[in-house]
């Protein structure tokens, strides 16, 4: 164990964890995580201690897999495993993002439920926590073999969500591509016109912005953190990891408030451009064509790629935002961007630094954005979406991104006062954590205990 748990309550329940969820090593990260940073709280509020509210937390209300069969192009029967982790409905239904990739398990679907209830509570909005998806891999299917998983894994996940019950959205492997398919069906089964899924196409009930909203508020964050120290985007290097949805986004906007970002990654490896990264040529490949970011390197004179997607923070830079996918910057790599300048991180991808790696940021203290407050302008997005189609209206494109600007502001608020209020001003791995688990706490306490 990576985390230190001085207090023997905390450590006792990281301990029933560990012994409930075996072999889940992602999931376990979230939870120390959390824990590590609750020791102040549960000596100020032996209320929560006494009313089990964090042990009660770390076990999802429901957890639901099932099997998803679909016929590919010649044939053949397949079969994936489809997961919906409900995970705290305290502050509202289950809300959270859809990863169709093949390293999707249990551990991941529960570390990702587990973030997103902290994530969604720090976002002001009234939104529970969950997280889904399947071990499909979309790579090399065709289009006809994507919506009839898509509609496979409907079939069966229809009975399961609701507008006021739980509603995904995208992630990893999920675009707006893959939410049209599955809104289709449900529509189909359902014979129901509601707002049970986000990411929706702008025709049918999606929200202006939603498309940009995780890699925006990603950039939003980081200036709101460098703003505090009189410091902004404008002349600085950055570098972004990735380049599905929230990597796109995050360079476009860097580069709008002024930074020149030199590299993106896929997980084959990286490009460099020294001049500035060409975003619409990634989008061209990326979003059009579903290419290879190797591509760009052909398409653009003096940019360089290599094999091998780590190699990226080698690069030197002043931004880091990783926004590929979990537990992709360790210790080493954190030490280098150090070495080399880096002085900001700002998470997009869900916990894309391990344990070890943040303490290196810390130590350093250097300004350090943790996914759940850095990467929650998706997720609220998302809320704005619900709230569009609850009032039966469309905001438009400026009053979207107004809101998310400001919600990105208070999550950086909240979140530093809760570092200040629990003795560790700065820590915003702390304060988003604790501000995320008050709320909820405070909401299940009110909700008491069924006996
Ligand atoms: P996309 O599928 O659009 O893009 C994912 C990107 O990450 C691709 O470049 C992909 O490369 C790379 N990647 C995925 N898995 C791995 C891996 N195991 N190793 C190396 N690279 C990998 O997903 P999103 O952009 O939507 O999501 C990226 C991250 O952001 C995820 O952690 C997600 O949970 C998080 N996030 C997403 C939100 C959203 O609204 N979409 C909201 C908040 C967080 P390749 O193409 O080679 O697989
Ligand atoms: O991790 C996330 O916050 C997401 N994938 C977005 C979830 C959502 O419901 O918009």
């Amino acid at each position: 164990m990576v985390f230190v748990l001085k207090n023997e309550y905390l450590a006792k329940v990281y301990a029933d964890v560990e012994k409930r969820n075996p072999n889940e090593p992602e999931f376990m990260q979230a939870v120390g995580e959390v824990l590590e940073c609750l020791e102040p709280v549960v000596a100020k509020r032996p209320d929560l201690v006494k009313t089990g509210i964090i042990e009660r937390m770390v076990e999802p209300e429901r957890m639901i897999t099932f099997r998803v069969t679909w016929v590919d192009d010649k044939g053949n029967v397949r079969i994936n495993r489809g997961y919906r982790v409900q995970f705290n409905s305290a502050i509202g239904p289950y809300k959270g993002g859809l990863r169709f990739h093949p390293s999707v398990n249990a551990s991941i679907m529960k570390f990702l439920g587990f973030e997103q209830c902290f994530k969604n509570s720090l976002t002001t909005l009234p939104m529970g926590g969950g997280k889904g998806g399947s071990d499909f891999d979309p790579k090399g299917k065709s289009e006809a073999e994507i919506m009839r998983f898509c509609q496979s894994f409907m079939t069966e996940l229809q009975r399961h969500i609701g507008q006021f019950t739980d509603v995904p959205a995208g992630d990893i492997g999920v675009g707006g591509r893959e939410i049209g398919y599955m809104y289709g069906q449900y529509m189909r089964i359902r014979n129901e016109f509601t707002g049970v899924l986000t990411g929706k196409g702008l025709a049918y009930g999606g929200s202006l912005i939603r498309t940009q909203a995780t890699g925006y508020g990603v950039c939003y964050f980081a200036e709101n953190m460098m703003a505090a120290k009189g410091e902004s985007f404008m002349g600085k290097t950055v570098v972004v990891s990735g380049s599905g949805n929230v990597a796109i986004y995050a360079a476009e906007k860097a580069q709008t408030m002024g930074a020149k970002v030199v590299a993106m990654s896929d997980s084959d490896g990286y490009i460099y451009d020294k001049d500035g990264i060409q975003v619409s040529v990634v989008q061209q490949i990326k979003e059009v064509e579903r290419g290879r970011i190797k591509e760009y390197a052909d398409r653009v004179k003096g940019a360089v790629y290599t094999q091998g997607c780590r190699g990226i923070w080698s690069i030197p830079c002043d931004v880091a935002l990783p926004c590929a996918t979990q537990n992709e910057l360790n210790a080493e790599e954190a030490e280098l961007l150090l070495k080399n300048g880096c002085k900001v991180v700002s998470e997009g991808s869900n916990m894309s630094c391990t344990a070890e790696a943040i303490t290196v940021f810390l130590k350093a203290k250097i300004l350090f954005g943790p996914s759940k407050a850095s990467n929650g302008g998706g997720v609220a997005t998302s809320g704005l979406e619900m709230s569009q189609n609850s009032l039966r209206l469309s905001w438009s494109a400026e009053e979207v991104d107004e809101k998310l600007k400001g919600i990105m502001k208070s999550i950086y608020e909240n979140s530093y006062a809760a570092s200040k209020e629990f003795g560790d001003e700065g820590n915003l791995v702390m304060g988003a954590n604790i501000a995320g688990f008050l709320k909820i706490a405070e909401a299940m306490k009110a909700q008491g205990i069924a006996y």
